[in-house]
């Protein structure tokens, strides 16, 4: 049965003995064993009765069975939904409830929060622990490794991966094979990949960069990755030596740095490392390539559109640049009111368009629409500038976004629970520059009149429910928010009031 995703980046792998995983522990998965391993739980998930279309939420920590499962979707024709093992039951229990997903398999001790969050959604329960082991497993291992692979178009979706959105509601972004499928094909060409690559693989495989650029990219090209399960630079400066490449978030390439045993020695045998998810400053740019004589490729992409463009393999890398437009993919920058296309030079919003821009928030019509043009342009929201050589460079955000080490935080999200806290009137939550992560949340408070905030008490509130990485890492307290003629918050000028405040 024709399945263009699964033909193009697993069926061709059956039974090949070439390696694919090598784990930290010495051992190695072949391609055709993780090929076997995905067939059994597409056979343990239609067993439960799931049928192609129905969504698969996972919420587990990173192992090859972990990877294995996504396989198993694509292969089954489910919608494989990851999620951040860093999520709250209650942030679990909104993907669970929007998505109407059939199946939640998350790490055995969740159990007792998310058993409750199944049942009130319909959804079966299953397990999984960081080793690969779990009931899911165990019913994998009553079926066989050949399954009858699930037919499926291009247009049918693969993915819903949920981003969060400026009115603190998270949004399913509906990914299809194509958009999964065009995007590896352009990457493993632009950045030359082949079969004989090792990639350092230190990134978390519930979102798009650990998942779909790198892990699709190694499919395609028939490549192996090492198999980490998060970035710890020992672990990356230990292994490097087996490895050809290494694609990461800027905290990565910092952190090397800041290692003493990252030298030019270790690197020389490197073909390339590639940055993105967050602007690559570029000081870290130049500090990487005085070290090692690699210049870092720096990409651009989103959750909605995976890559849009890169830097040149072959050719001038520009530091502070996320470079040129992938082939197939059109981008241009516009006037925010008008939509029209500005001159090279000049700063406006991104759009895109081409075969890896996705097709719609889940169940949320009038948002999609917002963002997606009738013409097929996905507005972006990030601020770019063109130069005259079609190479982009992003100077900021027109959306109220934070990243953090590569994770997105809205500040909507964070300032609705703050503003429900005991004595607060209102708040606004900022990114301030914070020298490992990028950027990291501030809570700025505005107590009620005469009323003392008792800031212990709101930091354990918020940790309860949201994800660690939200919370802010600084809570301050002013007598009034400042606020422009219309009434509205005047972030920037918060901004540069604690822009030092992870620098103290
Ligand atoms: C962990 N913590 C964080 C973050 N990560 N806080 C803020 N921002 C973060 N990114 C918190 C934890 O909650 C914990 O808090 C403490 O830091 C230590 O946790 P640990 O797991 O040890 O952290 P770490 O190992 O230092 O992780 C930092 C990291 C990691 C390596 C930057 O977050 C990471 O791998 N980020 C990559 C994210 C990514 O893949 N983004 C791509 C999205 P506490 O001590 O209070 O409990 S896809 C995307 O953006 C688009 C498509 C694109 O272009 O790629
Ligand atoms: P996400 O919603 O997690 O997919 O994050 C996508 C956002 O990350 C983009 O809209 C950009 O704001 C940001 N981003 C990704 N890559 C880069 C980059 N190389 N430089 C600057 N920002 C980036």
């Amino acid at each position: 049965m024709p399945n263009p995703l699964y033909d193009a980046l697993f069926a061709r792998h059956a039974d090949q003995d070439t390696p694919f995983l090598h784990l930290p522990d010495g051992s190695t998965m072949t391609h055709g064993q993780f090929i076997d391993t995905a067939s059994r739980y597409a056979n343990a998930l239609t067993s439960k009765g799931l049928a192609p279309g129905d969504r698969v939420a996972v919420q587990v920590g990173k192992s090859p069975d972990a990877l294995a499962l996504y396989a198993a979707c694509v292969q089954a024709g489910l919608v494989f939904l990851p999620l951040n093992p860093a999520y709250t039951p209650a942030e679990v229990e909104y993907f669970v409830f929007d998505a109407s997903a059939s199946l939640l398999i998350c790490d055995p001790g969740s159990i007792g929060d998310l058993v409750d969050v199944a049942a009130n959604n319909q959804a079966e329960l299953e397990t999984m622990d960081i080793t690969g082991r779990g009931t899911l497993r165990d019913l994998a291992a009553e079926h066989g490794h050949r399954f009858a692979t699930a037919e499926r178009t291009e247009n049918d979706l693969a993915a819903i991966l949920y981003t969060s959105g400026t009115t603190g509601r998270s949004k399913g972004a509906m990914l299809s094979q194509k958009n999964l499928l065009s995007n590896a094909e352009a990457l493993t060409k632009a950045w030359q990949f082949s079969k004989t690559d090792v990639l350092l693989h230190a990134l978390p495989i519930f979102h798009t960069h650990g998942l779909f650029v790198a892990t699709n990219v190694m499919l395609l090209s028939g490549g192996a990755m090492v198999f980490l399960p998060k970035l710890d630079a020992d672990q990356l400066i230990r292994f490097m030596p087996r490895a050809t490449t290494l694609m990461g978030v800027p905290t990565f390439y910092t952190r090397l740095l800041a290692h003493d045993d990252f030298t030019a020695c270790l690197t020389a045998h490197m073909r390339l490392f590639i940055s993105g998810s967050a602007p690559l400053l570029a000081d870290t740019h130049t500090e990487f390539e005085e070290r090692t004589g690699h210049r870092i490729l720096e990409r651009y992409g989103m959750t909605e559109t995976n890559m849009n463009t890169s830097n040149p393999y072959d050719g001038p890398r520009r530091a502070g640049t996320v470079g040129l437009p992938l082939p197939g993919i059109e981008v241009k920058v516009c006037d925010p009111e008008t939509g029209e296309t500005l001159p090279d030079g000049d700063i406006g919003v991104v759009e895109v368009r081409g075969p890896n821009v996705f097709q719609g928030y889940w169940r949320m019509p009038e948002k999609t629409a917002a963002e997606l043009r009738a013409d097929g342009f996905f507005i972006t929201g990030d601020l770019g500038v063109m130069d005259d050589q079609g190479y982009l460079s992003i100077v900021g955000r027109g959306k109220d976004l934070i990243i953090s080490g590569g994770y997105n935080i809205y500040p909507k999200e964070i300032e609705l629970l703050l503003d429900d806290q005991p004595g607060v009137m209102e708040s606004a939550v900022i990114g301030a520059p914070h020298a490992d992560l990028g950027e990291a949340p501030v809570g700025v408070l505005v107590a009620q009149p005469d009323a003392a905030l008792d800031i212990e008490a709101i930091n354990t509130a918020l940790a309860g429910k949201l994800a660690r990485f939200k919370c802010p890492r600084a809570l301050v307290v002013i007598d009034e928010l400042p606020r422009n003629a219309m009434g509205k918050v005047q972030k920037n000028l918060l901004r540069a009031q604690y822009a030092d405040v992870f620098a103290l």
